[in-house]
């Protein structure tokens, strides 16, 4: 897959060169752009960003620079994604719909949004990680981008995939390595037991236990 992500602050973006991300890009199952909106003003100064008509706090980005950016890595299989406060809510979902697409391109709004035209045009999924609001897209970007990219086959294990929180709309079961005494805190004897069975029992529980105490809206969806 190929990811094409538009903002104008291309610096930011360090953690989706790291670990995981990294090792995916390396391995070709994933090839991560960042493209600079700055790189595309026609104003002499670059400038990216206006008042907005009929008056508000703040700037707006321009529509040229973005709508321009966009046109330079668009193509027939692209799909783009334009994260936003005001979008539908991010989930696991979504997440993997777009882990099938072939090629996205993220637009990371800054300042109080991007001109109105841009979302006219190109009809972006708009999608927000949570009911607060942050500085830009840029965080969001990264948040989506790297939840995606854990359902590309080759990511990460099949393993780690089935067992994770929501997968099955339970919150994941303590883990722990060694050493078995750390501090006086010892692992559960049952999962030092080589007793499969139980320690499936174990965890099962647990993730019960987990989910009805901090989640049992999850709870309720299953019975739905
Ligand atoms: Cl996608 N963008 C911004 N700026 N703030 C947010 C968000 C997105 N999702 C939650 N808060």
């Amino acid at each position: 897959m190929r990811i094409d992500i538009l903002t104008l602050f291309p610096e930011s973006f360090s953690y989706l060169n790291s670990s995981i991300l990294k090792r995916a890009q390396e391995n070709g199952l994933l090839e991560i752009n960042l493209i600079d909106i700055r790189d595309f003003s026609l104003d002499k100064h670059k400038k990216c960003d206006d008042y907005p008509f009929g008056g508000g706090a703040g700037m707006l980005m321009s529509a040229q620079p973005i709508y321009d950016a966009i046109k330079s890595v668009q193509d027939d299989n692209s799909f783009i994604v334009f994260p936003s406060p005001s979008g539908e809510k991010f989930n696991v979902d979504i997440a993997k719909e777009l882990s099938k697409k072939e090629h996205l391109i993220f637009i990371c709004g800054h300042y109080e949004g991007i001109d109105q035209r841009i979302i006219d045009i190109f009809s972006p999924l708009e999608v927000s990680i949570g009911d607060y609001v942050l500085t830009g897209g840029e965080l969001p970007t990264m948040v989506i981008v790297d939840c995606l990219s854990r359902f590309i086959d080759g990511v990460i294990s099949r393993e780690s995939l089935l067992e994770e929180s929501f997968s099955s709309n339970n919150l994941e079961y303590p883990q722990y390595t060694r050493p078995a005494d750390f501090k006086g805190y010892k692992v559960p004897e049952v999962l030092l037991s080589g007793n499969h069975a139980e320690i499936e029992r174990y965890r099962k529980e647990q993730s019960e236990l987990i989910t009805k105490k901090r989640r049992p809206d999850l709870l309720e969806k299953i019975k739905n």
